[in-house]
């Protein structure tokens, strides 16, 4: 009752070049850039809440996905200087990091023997000493020992300087990555792909062209890839909406990503500790507007370790439907850039008392958001 009559009011509002936004989203029409900005510039919380919240509930009805996965990160030895990184450190300060072994690594996944998890997650800092042979073999390996286990790894930016190492093509090196078991791409290093904006906080890694080509050719070899955007640091209105035009354009044309995740950038203990964070309005704003302009992505996600699992919650009602994962505690890169979820772990169940709590409904999926289980009543 509620919704529908923020609905009618978003459909009636005052301002006519927003009345006519809401009339596009309601005919299903796409919205231009331009009509990007003016989101950004002008709707308010309640305007573009209700917007995207009518079009996840056709997508999706009350559904809320998660999956059950954990994450390994082989390193934070990084050969890159990305400013808003509070993780990497130098390869001359690398004893203040770490590097695991083959070893260590399949350690990890044999933690899991037993449970049923369906997915790992592996992403790191650019070692430069942990070349494309050695990623195929720990992925070869983690498939030995557990054939059902979906691999989703390497940012493009990994990618990027694995590839160019070996003197591989990318679309030879994704064929070999795909031939050890490697079966998609996460969404990092997408950043801001503007280059004003790019040269300015993460200058000496990958760029757009690089990053949307590994993406592309990922999708073309038939895998399913992730797409992310950092927002609130030091970039406009309009840069945000050049970086999700760009990933509409892609996905208009391949089809292959499986969602968008926006990051809340994170300000503790870096080169941009200076700027302030967002507030939780910008941030909700945000998820409401890349709902209503990334028309032909499903799936919109909240990432909730960087977010915080009640940040998180909240943006259930500003068109997000997907939470990713149980992660178990397997990730450092929010932690250390000051998230709330200093130890990001929760189980099936805190996951399924959270969406139940704002009246969604849990449902289990898979990499790839095939349904395995719908929690229609609350046991987990
Ligand atoms: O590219 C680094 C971001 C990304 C900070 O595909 C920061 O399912 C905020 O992409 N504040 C890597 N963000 C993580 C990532 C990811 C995470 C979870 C799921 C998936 C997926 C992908 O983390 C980096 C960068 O954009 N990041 N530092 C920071 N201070
Ligand atoms: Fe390295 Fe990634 Fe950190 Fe950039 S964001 S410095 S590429 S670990």
């Amino acid at each position: 009752m509620f919704e529908r009559f923020e609905l009618e009011n978003a459909l009636n509002h005052s301002d006519k070049s927003l009345k006519q936004v809401a009339e596009k989203v309601m005919n299903k029409q796409r919205l231009t850039e331009e009509e990007g900005v003016l989101l950004f510039e002008k709707g308010e919380l309640g305007f573009v809440g209700a917007l995207a919240n009518y079009i996840t509930q056709s997508l999706h009805g009350n559904k809320v996905y998660f999956n059950r996965n954990f994450h390994i990160e082989p390193t934070n030895v990084c050969v890159f200087t990305c400013n808003f990184c509070s993780y990497s450190r130098q390869y001359k300060h690398r004893d203040d990091g770490w590097e695991l072994s083959m070893e260590q690594m399949l350690d990890i996944v044999r933690k899991y023997d037993g449970q049923p998890v369906t997915e790992v997650h592996i992403v790191g800092g650019v070692h430069p000493k942990m070349n494309l042979e050695f990623f195929c073999e720990v992925i070869s390996k983690i498939k030995a020992h557990r054939p059902d286990l979906h691999i989703k790894g390497f940012t493009a930016v990994e990618l990027d300087y694995m590839f160019r190492k070996a003197k591989l093509s990318v679309e030879d090196g994704l064929k070999t990555l795909k031939t050890a078991g490697l079966q998609s791409l996460p969404g990092g290093g997408a950043e801001i792909f503007h280059p004003d904006i790019r040269n300015e906080i993460c200058a000496d890694k990958v760029d757009a062209d690089g990053w949307l080509l590994i993406h592309e050719t990922a999708h073309k070899l038939g895998m399913h890839s992730n797409a992310t955007m950092l927002y609130g640091h030091i970039e406009s209105y309009s840069h945000r909406v050049d970086h999700m035009s760009r990933l509409r354009t892609l996905q208009d044309k391949t089809g292959g990503f499986n969602c968008f995740i926006p990051l809340k950038f994170r300000n503790k203990d870096n080169d941009m500790s200076n700027i302030p964070e967002v507030s939780i309005i910008e941030d909700m704003r945000l998820y409401s507007i890349a709902r209503i302009f990334m028309d032909n992505f499903r799936n919109l996600k909240a990432y909730w370790p960087m977010l915080g699992r009640q940040s998180a919650q909240l943006t259930l009602s500003f068109g997000v439907n997907d939470l990713d994962g149980t992660i178990d505690d397997t990730t450092k890169i929010y932690s250390m850039a000051g998230s709330e979820e200093q130890n990001p772990a929760m189980s099936t169940e805190d996951i399924c008392d959270l969406v139940t709590a704002v009246g969604k409904i849990p449902v289990e999926r898979d990499t790839l958001y095939n349904e395995l289980k719908v929690y229609d009543t609350v046991t987990a």
